[in-house]
């Protein structure tokens, strides 16, 4: 368990903690590792500025602010973030009827709320603190190739990778932390045998848009439209974020702006409701939605964390509070055992973990499955189907049990209640 910095020139390096991945849970776990004393290496493929512009998650539920705040990565947030204490559900009680909003009030009913800040400033804010000293410094490598996990199961994995300047190179560690996303490496590392997947893929997916356009509202509205779903979103007071369901074999090319901007008009449409429009700052593009949980989190010396081990459909927007969750864990017991040596803290990982994993998977599947337009030949879309949808929308809407506990999911559960 030697502490040491990486020596670039020669191929062979030494850190405590290897990280694969430079998104949010490879990112906060450096920062709260930093904080701990224990020494990191992050690894990333992708560029630096590609990082910094990929565009996501826009939600940050309060135990992510919470943490953010507490490592100190939270300036900008707290200045250009945007709180939010509560969102719009939007439905029409039927056909012939004009959709209506219904407002859960996150602060009346749970007395907390959601700030809207991109995942790639959080990114951005995360890799200034590291490579540009400010919080400390720490070895982060960009667009490295090649990467490859050994030795798991022994007290002494690595991580064996191509460098940017071409170079092989060896990173001896201690644990190696899975931080690489969904089509990161880590998860395959796993043995034969030693792991279960469990899945569900949707038969749809999201057009995402990002425009020049001053949201016209102060909160999200999530749509339950007879042509599909559609949700108001939103980066800043010049820029709004809208998604469009689609079908999950969708190419976006097909979606002129023009296309793209009236079927947003009708989806939304609603009593007092306008809409600003904008130039496209970026291409749109769809995502398929899918639930995926990988158990366990963790093979000895491995410890997967994030979108490696598990994947939500963004309708909840849970996925990078629920990256952000496990590297709080992670780190917590990574710092008792370079402290102490003591691996309870480890062994609880994978458990701890699973436990707010599945809660997050619930709500983002029931959030999904209570806002889309399902097929007519799907199980949920036949007559039955869609009246259950309805029901359940207007007991959400109108109930006030129903709607805290939409609230209290969508605000996070607190960290360690679940
Ligand atoms: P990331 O962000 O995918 O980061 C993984 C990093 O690993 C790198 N990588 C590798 N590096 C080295 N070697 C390899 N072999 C590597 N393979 C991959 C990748 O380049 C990348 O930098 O995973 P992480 O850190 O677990 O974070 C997860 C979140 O990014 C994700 O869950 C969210 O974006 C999901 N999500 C949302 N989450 C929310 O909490 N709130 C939201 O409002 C929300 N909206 C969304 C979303 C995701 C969306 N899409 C595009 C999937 C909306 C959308 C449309
Ligand atoms: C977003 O702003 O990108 C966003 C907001 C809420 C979601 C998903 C995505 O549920």
């Amino acid at each position: 368990m030697t502490q040491s910095r990486v020596a670039p020139a020669s191929g062979e390096a030494r850190t405590q903690v290897g990280i694969v991945g430079a998104g949010p849970a490879g990112l906060v776990l450096a920062k709260l590792l930093s904080r701990a004393g224990v020494d990191a290496v992050v690894l990333e493929s992708r560029s630096r500025a590609y990082v910094e512009q990929r565009v996501r998650a826009g939600v940050l539920e309060a135990p992510t602010v919470e943490l953010l705040r507490e490592a100190g990565v939270a300036d900008r947030l707290d200045r250009e973030g945007m709180p939010h204490q509560g969102i719009s559900l939007r439905f029409a009680e039927d056909t012939a009827a004009p959709q209506t909003d219904h407002r859960i009030d996150f602060a009346d009913l749970v007395g907390r709320g959601i700030v809207v800040y991109g995942q790639q400033e959080v990114v951005k804010d995360l890799i200034a603190d590291r490579v540009d000293g400010s919080g400390g410094g720490g070895a982060l490598e960009f667009e490295v190739s090649d990467v490859a996990v050994h030795d798991i199961a022994t007290d002494a994995p690595s991580i064996t990778y191509t460098a940017a300047d071409g170079s092989p190179r060896t990173l001896r560690c201690d644990v190696v932390a899975g931080c690489d996303g969904f089509h990161g490496v880590c998860r395959d590392a796993f043995p034969e045998g030693t792991r279960r997947i469990a899945e569900r893929i949707y038969p749809f997916g999201w057009l995402g848009v990002l425009a020049r356009a001053a949201p016209t509202q102060d909160e999200l509205v999530y749509s339950n439209h007879d042509r599909g779903f559609a949700l108001y979103s939103m980066r800043s007071p010049e820029v709004t974020r809208l998604y469009l369901q689609v079908p999950a074999d969708c190419n976006a090319g097909d979606w002129s702006p023009a296309r793209i901007w009236d079927e947003l008009d009708t989806r939304l449409a609603c009593e007092g409701f306008t809409m600003n429009t904008g130039e496209f700052l970026e291409e749109p593009s769809v995502t398929g939605m899918r639930s995926m949980v990988a158990e366990p989190m963790r093979h000895r010396r491995l410890f997967l964390a994030g979108d490696a081990a598990h994947i939500v459909p963004p309708t909840g927007a849970k996925g990078m509070n629920l990256a952000i969750a496990d590297v709080r864990v992670l780190a917590e017991a990574l710092a008792s055992f370079f402290s102490s040596g003591s691996e309870t803290g480890l062994d609880e990982y994978s458990p701890t973990c699973l436990r707010r994993v599945w809660r997050a998977e619930h709500f983002s599947w029931w959030m999904t499955s209570m806002m889309h337009r399902f097929d007519d030949s799907d199980p949920n879309g036949d007559a039955f189907g869609r009246a259950l949808q309805l029901s359940q929308l207007r007991y959400t809407a109108t109930s006030r049990a129903a709607a805290t506990s939409l609230a209290e999911n969508y605000v996070g559960l607190r960290h360690g209640s679940v």
